[in-house]
């Protein structure tokens, strides 16, 4: 079993991944995972932070020569912002004064935090419910996607709605593949521009901004997933890899919440005989029939909630002497949709993958790129 585990605080000395279960001979290319590290911390309506840090990877173990050993493989992004807050953050010792949270803010882990962990400091709590963590899980998801693409699978995403501003249009998948030039990730430049300037008024107000993010995989064949045990299904398999993401509250596979509006005659793909080959000519299912892939495109969505970090703070209580305030001011981004297109992709990467190696088993590329080209499109 394909399995992922990742450590560090947002202002600790690093963030670590350590991805188990990897076959060995998978090539890692270090530079695209720098590369998704970099798109990651861009996106238009991002704050101070990532004028600090510049997130390369480093490969501590699993991999030797650019291959992958089939040994737990151990990733590092270092935070460079350690070096202003070691003194608040060593493990060694540090004030714990200066920078205590009390003025909780809705929306975010701090206060149900300190409550079930019994603290009296919220930076106990946000320093790993920060979303600085999906720095590792972009790299581990990339190391997924280069296995995935190994077997011709290839997963790709952008911007549908952010700030209010959404694209209704379908695009193909071959339409995708220069939608990260875009500093929104929309395809379309008009809608951009409009999300632009409505995410400089949200920051004008001191508020923040949400969006909808659409990942679509192409090339993953029939059969993955299973309708025979509900744990199982690849919808709820991905949903919950997904729904593990900071900040996202809902996600749709195909129609999603729409398929229950209409008539059943609307909703279900019909299929059709061409040639002695099964075709469905819709793909309104997005993908995924009894919870197992069906050899179309799959097609995700995610919904994510504006950051609870807002600079003109939100009504709240101070959990020292129970007076009502103003949340606190963390520094903060305005919008982070482009950020959180790109971890969602990753964990997508990262999920389907786990699904893969489950049906296929295998313990080095050879055998299973083997297995996989027998399977039924
Ligand atoms: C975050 C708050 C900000 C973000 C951070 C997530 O950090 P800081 O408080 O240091 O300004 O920039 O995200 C990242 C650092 C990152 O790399 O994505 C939060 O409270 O979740």
């Amino acid at each position: 079993m394909l399995k992922w585990m990742t450590s560090g605080e947002s202002h600790g000395q690093a963030l670590t991944a350590i991805i188990e279960g990897l076959p060995s001979n998978l090539e890692i290319d270090v530079e695209e995972i720098d590369r998704y590290l970099l798109l990651r911390q861009g996106g238009y309506g991002r704050g101070a932070r990532q004028k600090i840090e510049s997130d390369h990877i480093r490969i501590l173990s699993g991999v030797r020569n650019r291959y992958t050993l089939g040994s737990p493989v151990c990733l590092m992004v270092e935070n460079k912002d350690y070096k202003n807050w070691e003194e608040y953050m060593s493990p060694y010792g540090a004030d714990v004064t200066a920078r205590r949270l009390t003025r909780v803010r809705p929306g975010h882990a701090d206060l149900t935090g300190v409550i079930k962990y019994d603290q009296t400091d919220a930076r106990n709590i946000l320093e790993r419910a920060s979303a600085r963590e999906t720095a590792v899980r972009v790299a581990a998801g990339t190391v997924a996607r280069m296995f995935l693409r190994e077997l011709g699978i290839e997963v790709r995403g952008y911007v549908r709605s952010v700030a209010g501003i959404s694209d209704d249009k379908e695009y193909t998948f071959a339409q995708l593949k220069d939608v990260k030039d875009s500093e929104l990730f929309m395809p379309d430049s008009n809608l951009c521009e409009r999300a632009k300037a409505e995410i400089d008024a949200i920051k004008e107000a001191k508020d923040t901004a949400g969006g909808i993010i659409e990942i679509r995989v192409q090339g993953l064949k029939s059969g993955f997933g299973s309708c025979m045990s509900y744990d199982e299904k690849l919808d709820g398999h991905l949903a919950g890899a997904v729904m593990g993401i900071q900040a996202i509250k809902g996600v749709e596979i195909g129609l999603g919440f729409e398929a229950a509006k209409r008539r059943g005659s609307a909703v279900h793909d019909e299929i059709y005989n061409e040639n002695g080959k099964f075709v469905r000519r819709t793909n309104r299912a997005g993908g995924i029939e009894g919870g197992m892939s069906n050899g179309e495109e799959i097609v995700l969505r995610a919904a994510m909630k504006p950051i609870p970090t807002l600079m003109r703070g939100l009504n709240t209580v101070n959990f020292d002497t129970g007076d009502a305030c103003r949340a606190a001011t963390e520094r903060s981004d305005v919008c982070s949709v482009c950020a959180c297109e790109i971890i969602v992709e990753s964990t997508v990467c990262f999920a389907l993958a786990q699904k893969v190696l489950q049906r296929l088993g295998g313990d080095n590329m050879r055998e299973i790129k083997e297995r996989y080209a027998v399977l039924a499109e």
